[in-house]
C-alpha cells in the first residue's frame, strides 16, 4: 500500500504549521505501507491542484491531508467536509473567498472514505488522545479534504481519502493565552502515525462512540 499525506505550510501569522512538521517526522514505512510526504500551499485555489499532481506522480492507495487546528488539544480525524468556504482570514495568496460553493456540481458534503473512529480506536489503544470531529472547518482545510474526495470520486475511484487536524505544537502557543492547547511534534507525529497505520493494517471501521451532544 502507497499513502501520501501531505501537511500545510505556515499561515495566519504563524512561522512554522505544526502539520507538515509532524509529517516530516513521520516513517517512511508504516505497517508495511510506503509513506509519500508532501507540503502544499495553504491557498484554495492551488492546494488541490498540488495534491493531484502528487497524485499522478505516485499513484497512491491513500491520501491523507493534515492541517493544524490550532485550539483542538489532540489530533482530530474528520469525518465530514462540506461544499461550502467562508474564510475568515485571506489565504496565503490573499485569497478569501465568502459563502461560495467548493464545486458547482458537488453534492453538499462527502464523508472521509478512512475508518475515522478504527483510526481514532487504535490511536488510544497506543495510549494516546485523539478525536473525532464532524466539522473541518471552512477553511482550506475544509476545501482540500472536500476537493480530495471529489476528484477521487471523478476521477480516482480507487483512492481513498481523509483529513487530520493537529493542535499546536508547544513552540507555538508561547506567547499565546495559559490555557491554549498544544503537544509536542513529537506527539502528534506518534498520533499521526497510529492513526495511518490503523490504515495500512486495512481496518474496518469501528463501531463506537465519537459523537458530541452539542
Ligand atoms: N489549517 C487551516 C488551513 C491550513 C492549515 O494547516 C485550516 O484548518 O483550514
Amino acid at each position: 500500500m502507497k499513502i501520501l499525506v501531505t501537511g500545510f505550510d505556515p499561515f495566519g501569522g504563524e512561522s512554522v504549521n505544526p502539520a507538515y512538521e509532524a509529517v516530516k517526522l513521520l516513517p517512511d514505512t508504516i505497517a508495511g505501507a510506503e509513506i509519500i510526504k508532501l507540503e502544499i500551499p495553504t491557498v484554495f485555489s492551488l492546494s488541490g491542484p498540488a495534491v493531484e499532481e502528487g497524485i499522478k506522480k505516485h499513484q497512491p492507495d491513500v491520501v491523507i491531508n493534515v492541517g493544524q487546528a490550532g485550539g483542538r488539544a489532540c489530533i482530530n480525524i474528520e469525518k465530514v467536509a462540506i461544499n461550502f468556504v467562508d474564510a475568515r482570514i485571506p489565504d496565503n495568496n490573499g485569497e478569501q473567498p465568502l459563502d461560495e460553493p467548493l464545486q458547482a456540481d458537488g453534492p453538499a458534503a462527502y464523508f472521509a472514505t478512512i475508518p475515522v473512529k478504527a483510526m481514532m480506536q487504535h490511536v488510544r489503544e497506543k495510549g494516546l488522545p485523539c478525536a473525532v470531529s464532524y466539522t473541518a472547518g471552512t477553511y482550506v482545510c475544509n476545501s482540500i479534504m472536500y476537493n480530495v474526495l471529489y476528484m477521487c470520486e471523478k476521477r480516482y475511484p480507487n483512492i481513498r481519502a481523509g483529513f487530520i487536524h493537529v493542535p499546536f505544537a508547544c513552540g507555538q502557543v508561547i506567547d499565546k493565552a495559559p490555557t491554549t492547547p498544544s503537544m509536542s511534534l513529537e506527539t502528534i507525529a506518534k498520533s499521526l502515525e497510529y492513526a495511518i497505520e490503523a490504515v495500512a493494517m486495512d481496518k474496518a471501521e469501528a463501531k463506537a462512540s465519537a459523537g458530541e451532544l452539542h
